[in-house]
């Protein structure tokens, strides 16, 4: 790829233990087996692979870490080191791909482009593509893992006010975050986004009015406010039967179908300035489909396309 081709730097984040089940910390390198450096390089991207991010030195503990937050000091130096690096790489203008790991992890990623475009004076908003609201606070949680709190932190639930010690943290509102394709929520948690009126797409609404209306609608609202979009995309989104290799599989979820139709949109629209691929678990994988499935979405995410032709519906949408 040339020299002014745009670019794209993979990251690997394997963090674990904010999950209930261990094995995501090999999901960076299950993307590069199943090939997610090769696709963007023949997409035309000059793709630039930052490696694993090492295992932080654990943080001093600063008094007792809150209650129902299980390895809240492990979590908290991870992502100290990972919002710094997420801002150093937006602010180089690469797009960064954050390679989970587990979904705790965005805490960290998102924290730091949002810091980055917040000095940009474009606010971010995140699609959070997940069969999980992960909305829960150490309030609300029935479980204390922290991969299901990520979300409400990056909105300034309260509980895990201290995570980022003295490190800048950027302010994304409730009115910035899109939950799409949930179809698990605990009772608390549930409570909670109706009360912050998250945008939520369930998969009931997804049923009823299919994700092509839904999505557009998700972009629209990002241009609106001449926002860029992050795409928080956890892979048990996708129907196990698609994708098995994840800790926490819930039935009914998307269709390999609507899963790429997603992501086509998505790049259509051209918004999307950063990705968390996140919760693919190679040691629960079948012969490394989840991990190919992760990377072919990838692959449609940043323009690979069927053919070539304008559809009727990305006809509709303005070009930037
Ligand atoms: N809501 C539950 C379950 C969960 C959230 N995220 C995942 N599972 N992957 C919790 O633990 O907070
Ligand atoms: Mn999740
Ligand atoms: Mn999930």
């Amino acid at each position: 790829s040339d020299a002014n081709a745009p670019r794209i730097a993979l990251l690997g984040v394997p963090i674990e233990i904010g999950a209930s089940q261990l094995g995501t910390l090999m999901g960076p390198d299950a993307l590069r087996t199943a090939g997610i450096g090769r696709i963007l390089d023949q997409l035309g991207f000059a793709v630039e692979d930052h490696g694993n991010m090492a295992k932080p030195d654990l943080a001093p503990a600063e008094g007792p870490p809150p209650a129902n937050a299980k390895y809240y000091d492990v979590i908290k130096t991870w992502i100290r080191a990972l919002s710094e690096r997420a801002y150093a790489l937006a602010h180089s203008g690469a797009v960064p791909i954050f390679m989970g790991g587990d979904h705790s992890l965005s805490m960290g990623s998102v924290n730091g482009v949002a810091r980055h475009w917040q000095e940009q004076g474009r606010p971010l908003f995140v699609l959070w593509i997940d069969a999980h609201a992960d909305y829960n606070t150490p309030q609300t949680t029935e479980t204390g893992n922290m991969h299901g709190m990520s979300a409400a932190f990056l909105c300034g639930e309260p509980g895990l006010e201290n995570l980022l010690g003295g490190a800048p943290r950027a302010s994304i509102g409730p009115d910035q975050l899109d939950l799409f394709g949930i179809r698990s929520i605990d009772p608390l948690e549930k409570k909670l986004v109706f009360e912050r009126r998250v945008a939520i797409a369930d998969m009931r609404v997804i049923d009823e009015f299919g994700v092509g209306v839904l999505i557009r609608k998700v972009i629209e609202r990002v241009r609106a406010r001449n926002g860029v979009l992050h795409v928080s995309f956890d892979v048990d989104f996708l129907d196990p039967t698609v994708a098995p290799g994840v800790g926490t599989t819930v039935p009914g979820g998307a269709t390999y179908r609507e899963a790429h139709l997603i992501m086509e949109l998505l790049h259509d629209s051209g918004l999307v300035r950063s990705v968390d691929v996140v919760e693919l678990n190679p040691f629960l994988d079948e012969r490394g489909r989840t991990a190919r499935v992760a990377v072919e979405l990838i692959g449609s995410l940043f323009g690979l396309q069927i053919t070539d032709r304008r559809t009727p519906s990305n006809a509709m949408l303005p070009r930037n």
